[in-house]
């Protein structure tokens, strides 16, 4: 059975670790991820809410839905796994910082200075027809509403820059995200079910690169054959390294 021992011994003797995290860190701050036990996909799907061509043909369906979800993030605090990881890098055990397929913008929010947001971000909104940008505030009064925002210049649907299924991850993140998983000796991947490709090939470029893997994560994953410790409670395991390096 892994220990919070055994973890705090491999932080201390990693150079170059990172963490990967999935909307499990976030649940602790009452965003609901995909798949865990209260997750998104209990009433709604997913896969049509943030789907490229479904929100082509009917925006509405997104923004409809969107409006509790999305639309709310900015109501939303950091949770102690997001608050320990940035004290961690500030203290130089999380040196290469987080790679997140979150798109609540929560790691920075709670002070992490290097964040790669592989999934996009839904602070920038922009036009499908013209590619103006608009700011996540100045699209709030419709989104919050469930209506949907147009563009000032044009008058065309404001998309989120968040990944949708059937868009391509950006690219520069993308690079960046697999450039620090296969230098990183030590990756924490937190709150992921790791079934969401090609983001869940991070930690195994990390693997593959002789780096080690430790998951945290409630539901197992197709990878807990390969971590040196898992764990299955993020809450728990932080309040330990909070204790341990606080
Ligand atoms: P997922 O597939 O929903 O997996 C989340 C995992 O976290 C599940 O396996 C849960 O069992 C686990 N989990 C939840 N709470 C805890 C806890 N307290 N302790 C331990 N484990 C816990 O989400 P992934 O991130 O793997 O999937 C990637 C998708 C989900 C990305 O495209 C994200 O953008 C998207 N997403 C993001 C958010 C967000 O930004 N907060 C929320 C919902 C979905």
């Amino acid at each position: 059975m892994s220990s919070i021992q055994d973890l705090t011994d491999l932080l201390e003797s990693s150079r170059n670790a990172a963490a990967f995290t999935g909307a499990g860190v976030s649940t602790l701050s009452g965003i609901r991820d995909f798949r865990g036990d209260s997750g998104i996909y209990q009433d709604v799907d997913p896969r049509r809410m943030f789907d490229l061509s479904a929100f082509i043909s009917d925006p509405g369906y997104y923004y409809s839905r969107a409006k509790d979800f999305i639309y709310t993030l900015h109501e939303k605090q950091p949770s102690l796994v997001h608050r320990v990881l940035a004290q961690m890098e500030q203290r130089g055990l999380l040196p290469q910082g987080v790679i997140t397929q979150n798109i609540d913008l929560l790691h920075a929010k709670a002070g992490s200075r290097r964040v790669v947001e592989l999934h996009g971000t839904p602070s920038v909104h922009r036009c499908l027809d013209c590619d103006a940008e608009q700011s996540y505030e100045s699209v709030l009064p419709e989104a919050s509403q469930g209506e949907i925002p147009r563009c000032r210049a044009c008058g065309g649907v404001m998309k989120p820059d968040i990944v949708f299924f059937g868009e391509m991850l950006p690219e520069d993140e993308t690079a960046i995200a697999f450039r620090i998983a296969a230098s990183a000796d030590l990756l924490l991947v937190l709150g992921s079910s790791l079934v969401v490709q090609p983001a869940s090939s991070i930690p195994i470029t990390t693997l593959d690169n002789g780096g080690k893997i430790v998951i945290v994560n409630r539901t197992p994953t197709p990878l807990d054959d390969y971590a040196v410790l898992r764990f299955s409670d993020l809450q728990q395991v932080f309040e330990a390294l909070a204790q341990y390096f606080g």
